[in-house]
């Protein structure tokens, strides 16, 4: 079965885990939001997608879920001692990572390219996908003004109200190559447990994409379990912009695009509104605390898509 996962960062690397431990690697699309890139002490950073990759080569940090495995600091700490900025913290070898992307960059390398290189080395066979080689970046409207996600996100620990977002640069991004190539051929489209606002929110914002998607059997899986978010601000965010942030409510976000809806086994009160929405309900338990849990969750979703196709 070959299917396309829309992906933002924790969350999202967790069940496209599971995925490639199930699937061949030529059946699994990864397409990544790259609203979270941003520039930072002259550095083309991509979080979302370096977390995806450093997932699938096994090179995670398993404690922060970003960043890399038995990482060191001493570059950022020389940084911090000579004045430099330490709230944004890259690791010395994550380090290596953005300073050789920035390197291609500013030699006009596109972005998907890149990606594609740094994933042979990584040993990465599955594709990963930025949803575009255009500069697409989410500002976060709040309380305290228009903030760049990574400000909002990491420097004020997404503590300001928020009330909006932006997509910069949305009117001019094209699917990245081999985005719309990879929908047309999946059997599915998965739409991981990412924020469905900031993470999965710009990727159908991508021209062409949502309607694209529309084409295909779509299966979303919640982000929301009892009323939370796991990691990240996604049930702020909804209750800030006046939404109860309940799987019901990640359900009505995706109205229209998702054909099935996965949520956790403690919100089955919602299975008869969810079906209302014209989407049928997989209950199941969503929770990704260990690599079992990943391959259950993403075994599920597959066995579910395999019997509604
Ligand atoms: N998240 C943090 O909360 N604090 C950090 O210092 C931080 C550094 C960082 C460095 C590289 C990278 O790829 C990601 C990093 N993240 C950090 C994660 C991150 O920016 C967010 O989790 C995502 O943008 C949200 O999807």
């Amino acid at each position: 079965m070959k299917i396309v996962a829309l992906a933002g960062g924790v969350g999202g690397a967790k069940l496209v885990d599971g995925l490639a431990g199930l699937l061949s690697p030529e059946d699994l699309t990864v397409v990544v939001n790259t609203g979270d890139d941003f520039e930072h002490v002259g550095l083309y950073i991509c979080p979302d997608l370096d977390t995806i990759c450093y997932t699938l080569a096994g090179i995670a940090n398993p404690e922060t879920g970003w960043g890399r495995i038995n990482e060191t600091w001493r570059t950022m700490e020389e940084m911090r001692r000579l004045g430099g900025p330490g709230w944004f913290k890259v690791g010395d070898q994550d380090l290596a990572t953005h300073l050789e992307r920035t390197r291609r960059m500013k030699e006009h390398q596109p972005l998907s390219q890149i990606v594609c290189e740094f994933c042979r080395t990584w040993k990465i066979e599955q594709s990963v996908l930025p949803m575009s080689d255009q500069i697409v970046r989410t500002v976060v409207k709040t309380d305290q003004g228009d903030l760049d996600f990574q400000q909002y996100f990491v420097q004020l620990e997404c503590k300001p109200r928020v009330n909006g977002f932006i997509f910069s640069g949305i009117e001019t991004a094209a699917p990245a190559p081999g985005v719309i190539r990879a929908i047309d051929e999946s059997d599915a489209v998965v739409i991981c447990p990412s924020n469905p606002w900031v993470s999965i929110g710009p990727i159908l914002a991508v021209a062409g994409l949502r309607s694209k998607i529309e084409t295909k059997h779509v299966f979303a899986v919640s982000p929301l379990i009892g009323g939370k978010a796991i990691k990240g601000p996604a049930a702020k965010m909804y209750l800030e912009l006046g939404v109860q942030p309940t799987a019901l409510a990640v359900a009505e976000h995706y109205k229209g695009l998702a054909t099935g809806f996965i949520l956790d086994n403690i919100d089955a009160q919602f299975l008869e509104e969810i079906r209302d929405l014209k989407m049928l309900p997989l209950l199941t338990d969503t929770l990704m605390k260990t690599s079992e849990d990943r391959r259950r969750l993403a075994h599920s979703v597959l066995n579910f898509i395999g019997s509604t196709l």
